[in-house]
């Protein structure tokens, strides 16, 4: 839900020639109409005469002035008005996906040379709701708006029809996929046009439809389901969005009938040709591809001896011609490791496989790098690839899916984390995340992809308090510097409009600090994991840790965690450029959250706080579980207050949060208390 932009008078000036038209023009007219008709607004369509004759933007010859003025800088052409805010003409181009506000008094303009552009205009001043258009005679400013990453992309791990172990959607936790059923595309794709309509609102410009593990029936999307991928496509496309299918690298021989799929081979490299030539025939504005490649039991190059270059470049050379990208994942490490060889370590795998190759990759190719270095876990140190390519388009991959963060069961916020993430510095000072996937001289940026949380749930996210996370990613990924705290209170506003200040206060109450509340009660210190082998929710301390995954705490009765130094370790801090690669070096400089991440330390070690690990592990994950506690009391007075189908939804699953909350305390607690023997100092009754 949106905020109306109230009884307000909306001219929208668009290109006369149908030439100049792009999609999002018709869907510009739509959101205004929806924007201000409903709500006792008026809608001045293109060339209406009330808004033609003189000058447009100087006021129209009958009729209501514009409040507002959506228009593209072309339909300007010729018009020499220009207000005294303006810093230069209103007709001067912008780049793609930017737009202009200048404010005058009593009138709020928005130019924008793309039709996307003028979208973003459109959805940035709705969600100023009724302050859009200020009376006041200083109201007088010219801002330029632009994305600061130029890829803000959501991957769904959709499969066309329910698979036997994952579901029908990878690690989702909002039901059903929105675009496939029965083992193909939906008929009826009105709900997908409600989504991109939602995507595109908070500035989301790529979309990949389908799972990264890709099985037999998905491979086909790309052959025999292209008129179905169109459609979809079509969808997408009003909105600004294009379409991105998930692939496999051995889609040759899986759906080509070649014996082979090896990278070096003609044969292949024409079957992909073709193959792409034949998706841009049925959807001229195809985004391109995303491969997991050697990851988890997906094919790749390595079966043929070549390296990840040799297999991105043959996809990016066949999307090529047609302006597409391939988004290669780099994450790469072996799932059948030796748990007793504590030599290898699944941290440094991306590094080890992809650092030597930068400068090897088409331009097309855009390496897309987990945010850290295990599996999108609730704390882990930012991914060393990312300081490590600077020839290599490089975008950050987060997970708005929450798999180790509660599952959509938990409420658990994530844009504090993300934040943190795109605010870290590689290199100690200098540039940050969000300027490495922003681009450099060397190499143009990927910018930012999280595998999606939304399903066919009507809540879209499962938990309807999780929407949150779907709005903050695309409002980071347009500017990554916006502030946790402000874009959660944008959203409470939005997905409640008209609501109390009580009712906003307790929604920033919950989910504002609900990261730190699931990292406090779940596995300690960075170390990871811990959770319940194959489906992910729950505590089992030891249920991964004598398993091939290469996902171990190490904790024994002397101390825990794993031991990643040069000097001692397996020298994964040796990835990190300085001054990161010494400061997690020492158990004395590497920050306490992390501390388990990089060390095998003694329970008795005194951390910065002056707890030491065993004490801390008893004192977070009490806390973390009464703050839950806390949080489903404060949620528990909005009954009444907000509509009763969110506040039953969301109670259910505090109190299912409650009750996981303490049993990760209790086994948490237990488990190293037996371990070490070493009673809790507080006094608490541990078993
Ligand atoms: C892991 C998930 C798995 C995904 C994999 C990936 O458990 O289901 O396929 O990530 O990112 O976290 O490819």
């Amino acid at each position: 839900a949106f905020a109306p932009l109230g009884r307000r008078t909306v001219a929208v000036l668009l290109p006369e020639q149908p030439a100049a038209r792009e999609p999002t023009w018709d869907t510009v007219l739509r959101e205004a109409d929806r924007a201000t008709s409903a709500h006792g607004g008026v809608l001045l369509r293109t060339l209406d005469p009330q808004v033609t004759g003189a000058d447009p933007l100087d006021g129209p010859v009958r009729g209501p002035a514009p409040d507002i003025v959506l228009a593209s800088t072309s339909a300007l052409t010729g018009s020499h008005w220009r207000p005294r805010a303006a810093s230069e003409p209103l007709t001067s181009p912008l780049p793609r996906d930017a737009f202009r506000e200048v404010r005058v008094p009593g009138r709020t303009i928005v130019v924008a040379t793309t039709g996307s552009g003028l979208l973003a205009g459109l959805h940035h001043l709705v969600r100023q709701g009724e302050s859009v258009v200020t009376d006041g005679p200083g109201a007088a400013s010219d801002t330029t708006h632009a994305p600061a990453l130029p890829i803000r992309m959501l991957d769904h791990w959709d499969n066309l029809g329910p698979h036997p172990v994952m579901g029908q959607v990878e690690r989702g936790y909002a039901g059903g996929s929105l675009f496939f059923s029965d083992g193909a595309v939906r008929e009826d794709l009105s709900r997908v046009a409600e989504y991109a309509r939602l995507l595109g609102s908070v500035g989301v410009n790529r979309v990949a439809v389908n799972n990264v593990n890709v099985h037999a029936l998905e491979a086909r999307l790309l052959t025999d389901g292209l008129a179905d991928v169109a459609r979809l496509a079509d969808v997408f496309r009003a909105h600004g969005i294009r379409l991105h299918l998930s692939v496999s690298f051995a889609a040759p021989m899986l759906v080509g009938g070649l014996p082979t799929a090896d990278p070096d081979d003609p044969d292949v490299r024409r079957w992909w040709a073709d193959a792409t030539a034949k998706v841009y025939a049925a959807v001229p504005d195809f985004g391109g591809y995303v491969v997991k490649a050697d990851s988890e039991g997906q094919p790749g190059p390595f079966a043929y001896g070549r390296d990840h270059a040799d297999g991105a470049n043959l996809l990016a050379r066949a999307l090529a011609p047609f302006g597409g990208t391939v988004f290669w994942r780099a994450f790469v490490y072996d799932h059948r490791q030796d748990w007793r060889d504590r030599s290898t370590d699944r941290a440094r795998a991306a590094h080890d496989c992809f650092a030597p190759l930068d400068g090897k990759f088409d331009d097309n190719v855009v390496l897309q790098v987990k945010h850290g270095p295990m599996d999108f876990q609730a704390r882990e140190p930012v991914s060393p690839v990312l300081a490590a390519m600077p020839h290599t388009r490089l975008a950050v991959e987060l997970q708005a899916t929450q798999e180790y963060t509660g599952q959509q069961r938990h409420v658990c916020h994530l844009h504090p984390w993300w934040h943190e993430i795109l605010a870290f510095r590689p290199w100690g000072a200098g540039r940050s995340v969000a300027d490495v996937v922003a681009g450099s001289a060397l190499a143009p940026g990927g910018g930012v992809v999280a595998v999606s949380n939304v399903g066919d749930d009507p809540f879209w996210t499962g938990h309807p308090l999780a929407q949150a996370n779907l709005y903050a990613f695309g409002r980071l990924a347009w500017d990554p510097t916006l502030s946790p705290e402000r874009v959660l209170a944008e959203w409470a506003g939005l997905a409640f409009p008209g609501a109390t200040e009580r009712v906003r206060s307790t929604l920033l109450d919950v989910l504002g600090d609900s990261w730190h509340t699931y990292e406090q009660y779940t596995a300690p210190l960075g170390v990871g994991f811990m959770v319940r082998p194959g489906h992910h929710y729950g505590p089992d301390v030891d249920g991964y840790e004598y398993t091939p995954w290469g996902t171990y705490h190490f904790a024994d009765r002397d101390g825990v965690g794993v031991d990643r130094t040069r000097a001692t370790g397996t020298g994964f801090t040796g990835q990190y450029p300085a001054p990161w690669r010494d400061v997690y070096e020492s158990p004395d400089s590497c920050p306490d959250e992390l501390l388990l991440f990089f060390h095998h330390v003694p329970y008795a070690h005194v951390l910065h706080s002056g707890s030491t690990v065993i004490q801390h592990i008893y004192d977070s994950r009490a806390a973390g579980a009464a703050r839950v506690e806390q949080m489903a009391a404060a949620w528990s007075e909005l009954d009444g207050a907000i509509p009763a189908g969110v506040f039953e939804e969301v109670a259910a699953r505090l109190a299912e949060q409650v009750r996981s909350a303490r049993e990760w305390r209790d086994q948490v607690s237990a488990y190293f208390f037996r371990k070490s023997g070493v009673p809790d100092a507080s006094g608490r009754a541990i078993c």
